[in-house]
Protein backbone atom coordinates (compact mmCIF):
# COMPACT_ATOMS: atom_id res chain seq x y z
CA UNK A 1 0.00 0.00 0.00
CA UNK A 2 1.49 3.72 -1.19
CA UNK A 3 -0.83 5.66 0.88
CA UNK A 4 1.02 9.11 1.04
CA UNK A 5 1.61 8.90 -2.90
CA UNK A 6 0.06 11.75 -5.06
CA UNK A 7 -1.07 11.17 -9.06
CA UNK A 8 -2.02 13.65 -11.17
CA UNK A 9 -3.76 12.38 -14.26
CA UNK A 10 -4.35 14.18 -17.97
CA UNK A 11 -7.06 12.97 -20.05
CA UNK A 12 -8.99 11.68 -16.75
CA UNK A 13 -12.07 11.69 -18.27
CA UNK A 14 -11.03 9.45 -20.97
CA UNK A 15 -11.79 5.81 -21.20
CA UNK A 16 -7.83 5.08 -19.97
CA UNK A 17 -8.39 7.75 -17.30
CA UNK A 18 -11.29 6.10 -15.48
CA UNK A 19 -9.56 2.95 -14.93
CA UNK A 20 -6.47 3.85 -14.25
CA UNK A 21 -8.34 6.69 -11.37
CA UNK A 22 -9.90 3.85 -10.50
CA UNK A 23 -6.86 1.26 -10.06
CA UNK A 24 -4.94 4.29 -7.82
CA UNK A 25 -7.63 4.70 -5.69
CA UNK A 26 -7.58 1.08 -4.79
CA UNK A 27 -4.20 1.58 -4.54
CA UNK A 28 -4.06 4.13 -2.05
CA UNK A 29 -3.04 6.90 -3.74
CA UNK A 30 -4.65 10.70 -3.55
CA UNK A 31 -5.76 11.18 -7.15
CA UNK A 32 -5.78 13.88 -9.37
CA UNK A 33 -7.07 14.77 -12.54
CA UNK A 34 -6.89 17.53 -15.41
CA UNK A 35 -10.53 18.60 -16.22
CA UNK A 36 -11.11 20.36 -19.75
CA UNK A 37 -13.99 22.96 -19.84
CA UNK A 38 -16.87 21.27 -21.85
CA UNK A 39 -20.41 22.75 -22.07
CA UNK A 40 -21.33 19.46 -21.09
CA UNK A 41 -20.82 17.24 -18.13
CA UNK A 42 -17.63 14.96 -19.37
CA UNK A 43 -17.33 12.74 -16.15
CA UNK A 44 -19.60 9.82 -16.43
CA UNK A 45 -16.99 7.18 -16.85
CA UNK A 46 -14.96 8.48 -13.13
CA UNK A 47 -19.00 7.93 -12.05
CA UNK A 48 -18.95 4.07 -14.16
CA UNK A 49 -16.05 2.94 -12.43
CA UNK A 50 -17.30 4.76 -8.73
CA UNK A 51 -14.48 7.27 -7.84
CA UNK A 52 -15.75 10.77 -8.44
CA UNK A 53 -16.35 11.39 -4.78
CA UNK A 54 -12.67 10.36 -4.14
CA UNK A 55 -10.48 12.44 -6.81
CA UNK A 56 -10.19 15.97 -7.13
CA UNK A 57 -10.81 17.60 -10.57
CA UNK A 58 -8.42 21.22 -11.38
CA UNK A 59 -9.22 22.58 -14.23
CA UNK A 60 -6.84 23.31 -17.02
CA UNK A 61 -6.18 22.49 -20.38
CA UNK A 62 -3.09 20.69 -22.63
CA UNK A 63 -2.79 23.68 -24.91
CA UNK A 64 -2.56 26.27 -21.33
CA UNK A 65 0.97 25.80 -19.94
CA UNK A 66 -0.16 28.45 -17.74
CA UNK A 67 -2.86 25.95 -16.46
CA UNK A 68 -0.48 22.80 -16.08
CA UNK A 69 1.78 24.48 -13.91
CA UNK A 70 -1.27 25.86 -11.83
CA UNK A 71 -2.50 22.17 -11.40
CA UNK A 72 0.73 20.92 -10.54
CA UNK A 73 1.43 23.09 -7.97
CA UNK A 74 -1.61 22.53 -6.51
CA UNK A 75 -1.83 18.75 -6.88
CA UNK A 76 2.00 18.32 -5.71
CA UNK A 77 2.02 14.92 -7.78
CA UNK A 78 4.94 12.09 -7.16
CA UNK A 79 3.72 10.57 -10.30
CA UNK A 80 2.12 12.34 -13.42
CA UNK A 81 0.40 10.50 -16.54
CA UNK A 82 -0.60 12.29 -19.37
CA UNK A 83 -3.36 10.29 -21.07
CA UNK A 84 -4.71 13.59 -22.60
CA UNK A 85 -4.93 13.81 -26.51
CA UNK A 86 -7.47 14.12 -29.49
CA UNK A 87 -6.83 10.16 -29.81
CA UNK A 88 -9.63 9.71 -32.75
CA UNK A 89 -7.61 8.81 -35.67
CA UNK A 90 -10.05 9.44 -38.47
CA UNK A 91 -10.74 13.13 -36.78
CA UNK A 92 -7.31 13.82 -36.97
CA UNK A 93 -7.06 14.57 -40.89
CA UNK A 94 -10.40 16.64 -40.48
CA UNK A 95 -8.22 18.58 -37.16
CA UNK A 96 -4.54 18.22 -37.73
CA UNK A 97 -3.59 21.38 -36.59
CA UNK A 98 -5.71 20.93 -33.33
CA UNK A 99 -4.55 17.20 -33.25
CA UNK A 100 -0.95 18.66 -33.08
CA UNK A 101 -1.46 21.28 -30.79
CA UNK A 102 -3.07 18.63 -27.90
CA UNK A 103 -1.53 15.52 -28.98
CA UNK A 104 1.83 16.86 -29.37
CA UNK A 105 2.85 20.27 -28.23
CA UNK A 106 0.13 19.31 -25.22
CA UNK A 107 2.87 16.59 -24.19
CA UNK A 108 6.24 19.14 -24.31
CA UNK A 109 3.46 21.66 -22.07
CA UNK A 110 3.60 18.82 -19.54
CA UNK A 111 7.30 18.18 -19.25
CA UNK A 112 7.86 21.91 -19.10
CA UNK A 113 5.31 22.23 -16.42
CA UNK A 114 7.02 19.10 -14.17
CA UNK A 115 10.28 20.76 -14.99
CA UNK A 116 9.26 24.49 -13.88
CA UNK A 117 7.42 22.60 -10.53
CA UNK A 118 9.15 19.51 -9.26
CA UNK A 119 11.35 17.56 -11.82
CA UNK A 120 11.83 14.83 -9.24
CA UNK A 121 8.60 13.54 -10.33
CA UNK A 122 7.97 10.59 -12.19
CA UNK A 123 6.25 10.61 -16.18
CA UNK A 124 3.96 8.52 -18.31
CA UNK A 125 3.84 9.35 -21.71
CA UNK A 126 0.63 7.62 -23.67
CA UNK A 127 2.81 6.30 -26.61
CA UNK A 128 1.14 4.43 -29.23
CA UNK A 129 1.13 1.46 -31.60
CA UNK A 130 -0.15 4.09 -34.44
CA UNK A 131 3.55 5.17 -34.61
CA UNK A 132 3.99 2.24 -36.33
CA UNK A 133 1.58 2.61 -38.95
CA UNK A 134 3.12 1.00 -42.73
CA UNK A 135 4.83 -1.26 -40.17
CA UNK A 136 8.59 -2.38 -41.03
CA UNK A 137 8.32 -5.48 -39.06
CA UNK A 138 6.10 -8.23 -38.91
CA UNK A 139 5.44 -8.29 -35.14
CA UNK A 140 6.52 -4.75 -33.71
CA UNK A 141 8.68 -4.37 -30.50
CA UNK A 142 11.06 -1.45 -28.90
CA UNK A 143 13.43 -1.81 -31.54
CA UNK A 144 10.68 -1.51 -34.58
CA UNK A 145 10.99 1.65 -37.07
CA UNK A 146 8.22 4.03 -36.99
CA UNK A 147 6.28 5.34 -39.98
CA UNK A 148 3.22 6.88 -38.79
CA UNK A 149 0.12 7.39 -41.42
CA UNK A 150 -2.05 9.55 -39.70
CA UNK A 151 -1.87 13.78 -38.15
CA UNK A 152 -2.48 11.21 -34.90
CA UNK A 153 0.51 8.78 -35.69
CA UNK A 154 2.68 12.02 -36.69
CA UNK A 155 1.75 13.75 -33.23
CA UNK A 156 2.22 11.08 -30.52
CA UNK A 157 5.67 10.25 -32.72
CA UNK A 158 6.26 13.81 -31.43
CA UNK A 159 5.44 13.12 -27.64
CA UNK A 160 7.07 9.82 -28.01
CA UNK A 161 10.76 11.78 -28.81
CA UNK A 162 9.64 14.42 -26.57
CA UNK A 163 9.74 11.79 -23.61
CA UNK A 164 12.61 10.31 -24.80
CA UNK A 165 14.58 13.47 -24.92
CA UNK A 166 13.26 15.00 -21.68
CA UNK A 167 14.83 11.83 -19.99
CA UNK A 168 17.67 11.96 -22.02
CA UNK A 169 18.55 15.90 -21.40
CA UNK A 170 17.28 16.66 -18.02
CA UNK A 171 17.23 13.12 -16.69
CA UNK A 172 13.71 13.14 -16.10
CA UNK A 173 11.87 9.87 -14.63
CA UNK A 174 9.82 9.98 -18.20
CA UNK A 175 8.60 6.82 -19.49
CA UNK A 176 7.20 5.76 -22.61
CA UNK A 177 4.12 3.01 -23.32
CA UNK A 178 3.72 2.33 -26.81
CA UNK A 179 0.17 0.67 -26.26
CA UNK A 180 -1.79 -1.12 -29.29
CA UNK A 181 -5.60 -0.83 -29.45
CA UNK A 182 -7.57 -1.53 -25.71
CA UNK A 183 -10.99 -1.41 -25.40
CA UNK A 184 -13.79 -2.01 -22.91
CA UNK A 185 -17.38 -1.07 -22.08
CA UNK A 186 -15.69 2.55 -21.39
CA UNK A 187 -14.45 2.97 -24.64
CA UNK A 188 -15.86 5.94 -27.06
CA UNK A 189 -18.50 5.36 -29.19
CA UNK A 190 -16.59 6.40 -32.52
CA UNK A 191 -14.04 3.62 -32.52
CA UNK A 192 -14.65 0.56 -34.29
CA UNK A 193 -15.17 -1.87 -31.51
CA UNK A 194 -17.27 0.21 -29.28
CA UNK A 195 -19.50 1.02 -32.44
CA UNK A 196 -19.73 -2.88 -33.81
CA UNK A 197 -21.36 -4.00 -29.94
CA UNK A 198 -23.37 -0.85 -29.24
CA UNK A 199 -25.15 -1.58 -33.25
CA UNK A 200 -24.97 -5.42 -32.33
CA UNK A 201 -27.27 -4.89 -28.89
CA UNK A 202 -29.27 -2.15 -30.80
CA UNK A 203 -30.00 -4.60 -34.03
CA UNK A 204 -30.34 -7.63 -31.27
CA UNK A 205 -33.37 -4.98 -29.42
CA UNK A 206 -34.92 -4.28 -32.92
CA UNK A 207 -33.54 -0.26 -33.00
CA UNK A 208 -31.47 -0.87 -35.94
CA UNK A 209 -31.38 -2.59 -38.93
CA UNK A 210 -27.79 -2.20 -40.29
CA UNK A 211 -23.92 -1.49 -39.28
CA UNK A 212 -21.96 0.70 -41.59
CA UNK A 213 -17.99 -0.31 -41.68
CA UNK A 214 -15.33 1.28 -43.84
CA UNK A 215 -12.16 -1.66 -43.83
CA UNK A 216 -12.91 -4.71 -42.54
CA UNK A 217 -9.88 -6.64 -43.54
CA UNK A 218 -7.57 -4.18 -41.03
CA UNK A 219 -6.34 -6.13 -38.47
CA UNK A 220 -5.34 -4.80 -34.40
CA UNK A 221 -4.02 -6.18 -31.54
CA UNK A 222 -6.78 -5.66 -29.05
CA UNK A 223 -6.57 -5.99 -25.33
CA UNK A 224 -8.55 -4.79 -22.29
CA UNK A 225 -7.79 -1.39 -20.94
CA UNK A 226 -8.11 -2.73 -17.52
CA UNK A 227 -5.35 -4.76 -18.14
CA UNK A 228 -3.02 -2.19 -19.85
CA UNK A 229 -3.74 0.47 -17.29
CA UNK A 230 -1.96 -1.58 -14.67
CA UNK A 231 1.04 -1.23 -16.86
CA UNK A 232 1.11 2.11 -17.19
CA UNK A 233 1.21 1.89 -13.30
CA UNK A 234 4.00 -0.26 -13.30
CA UNK A 235 6.57 1.94 -15.33
CA UNK A 236 6.32 4.37 -12.99
CA UNK A 237 7.42 1.92 -10.04
CA UNK A 238 11.06 0.63 -12.34
CA UNK A 239 13.98 2.26 -10.51
CA UNK A 240 14.96 3.33 -14.32
CA UNK A 241 12.49 4.94 -16.95
CA UNK A 242 11.92 3.30 -20.44
CA UNK A 243 10.15 2.57 -23.25
CA UNK A 244 7.32 -0.55 -23.22
CA UNK A 245 5.35 -2.26 -26.08
CA UNK A 246 2.17 -3.06 -24.59
CA UNK A 247 0.03 -5.88 -26.47
CA UNK A 248 -1.60 -9.26 -26.39
CA UNK A 249 0.74 -10.85 -28.83
CA UNK A 250 -2.07 -11.52 -31.25
CA UNK A 251 -3.95 -10.05 -34.11
CA UNK A 252 -7.39 -10.33 -36.00
CA UNK A 253 -9.50 -8.44 -38.50
CA UNK A 254 -12.65 -6.38 -38.06
CA UNK A 255 -14.30 -8.68 -39.87
CA UNK A 256 -14.01 -11.46 -37.27
CA UNK A 257 -14.12 -9.02 -33.93
CA UNK A 258 -17.59 -8.40 -35.52
CA UNK A 259 -18.01 -12.00 -35.85
CA UNK A 260 -17.47 -12.77 -32.22
CA UNK A 261 -19.92 -9.91 -31.23
CA UNK A 262 -22.86 -10.71 -33.66
CA UNK A 263 -22.53 -14.23 -32.97
CA UNK A 264 -22.34 -13.48 -28.92
CA UNK A 265 -26.54 -12.42 -29.71
CA UNK A 266 -27.26 -14.95 -32.09
CA UNK A 267 -26.64 -13.16 -35.15
CA UNK A 268 -24.87 -13.53 -38.63
CA UNK A 269 -22.53 -10.34 -39.08
CA UNK A 270 -23.23 -10.99 -42.84
CA UNK A 271 -26.64 -10.30 -42.30
CA UNK A 272 -26.37 -6.80 -41.30
CA UNK A 273 -23.04 -5.49 -41.75
CA UNK A 274 -22.40 -2.99 -44.97
CA UNK A 275 -19.53 -1.19 -46.37
CA UNK A 276 -19.63 2.54 -46.67
CA UNK A 277 -16.27 3.89 -47.84
CA UNK A 278 -16.92 7.00 -46.29
CA UNK A 279 -15.15 4.98 -43.41
CA UNK A 280 -12.14 4.14 -45.31
CA UNK A 281 -9.08 6.60 -44.07
CA UNK A 282 -7.00 8.46 -46.41
CA UNK A 283 -3.83 6.06 -45.27
CA UNK A 284 -4.67 3.31 -43.74
CA UNK A 285 -3.00 1.01 -41.16
CA UNK A 286 -3.62 -2.32 -42.36
CA UNK A 287 -2.17 -4.31 -39.93
CA UNK A 288 -0.51 -3.94 -36.57
CA UNK A 289 0.86 -6.99 -34.06
CA UNK A 290 2.62 -6.08 -30.98
CA UNK A 291 5.48 -8.02 -29.19
CA UNK A 292 5.09 -7.85 -25.28
CA UNK A 293 8.20 -9.96 -24.35
CA UNK A 294 9.87 -6.99 -23.30
CA UNK A 295 6.87 -6.11 -20.53
CA UNK A 296 6.79 -9.42 -19.68
CA UNK A 297 10.08 -9.66 -18.91
CA UNK A 298 10.23 -6.64 -16.92
CA UNK A 299 7.42 -5.61 -15.87
CA UNK A 300 5.71 -8.73 -14.87
CA UNK A 301 3.06 -7.77 -16.87
CA UNK A 302 0.66 -9.88 -19.52
CA UNK A 303 -2.83 -9.29 -20.95
CA UNK A 304 -5.36 -11.53 -19.32
CA UNK A 305 -8.13 -10.49 -21.59
CA UNK A 306 -9.34 -12.80 -24.43
CA UNK A 307 -10.47 -10.96 -27.54
CA UNK A 308 -13.37 -12.96 -27.01
CA UNK A 309 -13.89 -12.19 -23.27
CA UNK A 310 -13.47 -8.18 -24.24
CA UNK A 311 -16.00 -8.41 -26.75
CA UNK A 312 -19.02 -10.63 -25.33
CA UNK A 313 -18.10 -8.05 -22.12
CA UNK A 314 -18.51 -5.20 -24.29
CA UNK A 315 -22.17 -6.63 -26.11
CA UNK A 316 -23.70 -7.59 -22.32
CA UNK A 317 -23.06 -3.97 -21.45
CA UNK A 318 -24.42 -2.21 -24.35
CA UNK A 319 -27.29 -4.89 -24.27
CA UNK A 320 -27.89 -3.82 -20.61
CA UNK A 321 -27.15 -0.08 -21.80
CA UNK A 322 -29.13 -0.05 -24.90
CA UNK A 323 -31.98 -2.19 -23.15
CA UNK A 324 -32.57 0.82 -20.56
CA UNK A 325 -33.11 3.11 -22.86
P1 LIG B 1 -9.99 9.00 -24.84
O1 LIG B 1 -11.07 8.16 -24.25
O2 LIG B 1 -10.23 9.65 -26.16
O3 LIG B 1 -9.64 10.16 -23.76
C1 LIG B 1 -8.94 11.30 -24.12
C2 LIG B 1 -8.88 12.25 -22.93
O4 LIG B 1 -8.14 13.43 -23.30
C3 LIG B 1 -10.26 12.76 -22.44
O5 LIG B 1 -10.24 12.82 -21.04
C4 LIG B 1 -10.32 14.16 -23.03
O6 LIG B 1 -11.16 15.06 -22.29
C5 LIG B 1 -8.86 14.58 -22.86
N1 LIG B 1 -8.52 15.75 -23.67
C6 LIG B 1 -8.72 15.94 -25.00
N2 LIG B 1 -8.28 17.16 -25.37
C7 LIG B 1 -7.78 17.76 -24.25
C8 LIG B 1 -7.20 19.02 -24.00
N3 LIG B 1 -7.02 19.93 -24.96
N4 LIG B 1 -6.80 19.29 -22.73
C9 LIG B 1 -6.97 18.38 -21.73
N5 LIG B 1 -7.53 17.17 -21.91
C10 LIG B 1 -7.93 16.86 -23.17
O7 LIG B 1 -8.63 8.20 -24.96
P2 LIG B 1 -8.20 6.79 -24.28
O8 LIG B 1 -8.64 5.69 -25.15
O9 LIG B 1 -8.56 6.82 -22.86
O10 LIG B 1 -6.62 6.87 -24.44
C11 LIG B 1 -5.81 7.50 -23.45
C12 LIG B 1 -4.51 7.94 -24.09
O11 LIG B 1 -3.83 6.81 -24.63
C13 LIG B 1 -4.65 8.91 -25.27
O12 LIG B 1 -3.54 9.78 -25.24
C14 LIG B 1 -4.58 8.01 -26.48
O13 LIG B 1 -4.14 8.75 -27.60
C15 LIG B 1 -3.59 6.99 -26.01
N6 LIG B 1 -3.70 5.64 -26.57
C16 LIG B 1 -4.90 5.01 -26.57
C17 LIG B 1 -4.97 3.71 -27.04
C18 LIG B 1 -6.27 2.94 -27.02
O14 LIG B 1 -6.36 1.92 -27.73
N7 LIG B 1 -7.25 3.34 -26.23
C19 LIG B 1 -3.81 3.06 -27.49
C20 LIG B 1 -2.61 3.75 -27.45
C21 LIG B 1 -2.55 5.04 -26.97
P3 LIG B 1 -12.74 15.19 -22.63
O15 LIG B 1 -13.40 14.05 -21.94
O16 LIG B 1 -13.09 16.50 -22.04
O17 LIG B 1 -12.87 15.13 -24.11
O1 LIG C 1 -10.03 1.68 -35.92
C1 LIG C 1 -11.10 0.14 -39.08
C2 LIG C 1 -10.19 1.36 -39.13
O2 LIG C 1 -10.85 3.78 -34.87
C3 LIG C 1 -9.51 0.38 -35.96
C4 LIG C 1 -7.14 4.75 -31.00
O3 LIG C 1 -7.41 4.44 -29.65
O4 LIG C 1 -6.01 2.66 -31.33
C5 LIG C 1 -7.08 3.46 -31.80
O5 LIG C 1 -6.88 3.80 -33.18
C6 LIG C 1 -9.54 -0.16 -37.39
C7 LIG C 1 -8.96 0.82 -38.43
O6 LIG C 1 -8.89 2.51 -33.84
C8 LIG C 1 -14.49 1.37 -39.18
O7 LIG C 1 -9.98 1.77 -40.49
C9 LIG C 1 -13.33 -0.15 -40.20
O8 LIG C 1 -8.18 0.10 -39.35
O9 LIG C 1 -11.14 1.59 -33.63
P1 LIG C 1 -10.32 2.44 -34.52
P2 LIG C 1 -7.45 2.92 -34.38
O10 LIG C 1 -7.51 3.78 -35.56
O11 LIG C 1 -6.66 1.65 -34.50
C10 LIG C 1 -4.72 3.27 -31.41
C11 LIG C 1 -3.72 2.30 -30.82
C12 LIG C 1 -4.68 4.64 -30.82
O12 LIG C 1 -3.66 5.07 -30.29
C13 LIG C 1 -5.84 5.52 -31.09
O13 LIG C 1 -5.90 6.59 -30.16
O14 LIG C 1 -10.90 -0.36 -37.77
N1 LIG C 1 -12.52 0.44 -39.28
N2 LIG C 1 -14.54 0.40 -40.14
C14 LIG C 1 -13.21 1.38 -38.64
N3 LIG C 1 -12.86 2.21 -37.63
C15 LIG C 1 -13.80 3.05 -37.15
N4 LIG C 1 -13.48 3.87 -36.14
N5 LIG C 1 -15.06 3.09 -37.66
C16 LIG C 1 -15.46 2.26 -38.69
O15 LIG C 1 -16.60 2.31 -39.12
Amino acid sequence: MTASKRAFITGITGQDGAYLAKLLVDKGYEVFGLLARRSTSTVWRLDYVGILDQITLIDGDLTDLSSLIRALKIAKPHEIYNLGAQSFVGSSWDQPILTGQVTAIGVTNVLEAIRLTDPSARFYQASTSEMFGLIQKEQQDEQTPFYPRSPYGVAKLYGHWATVNYRESFKLHASSGILFNHESPLRGIEFVTRKVTDAVARIKLGKQQQLALGNIDAKRDWGFAGDYVEAMWLMLQQEQPDDYVIATGITTTVRDMCRIAFEHVGLNYEDHVVIDPRYYRPAEVEVLLGNPAKAQAKLGWKATTTLDQLITMMVDADMKRVGAI
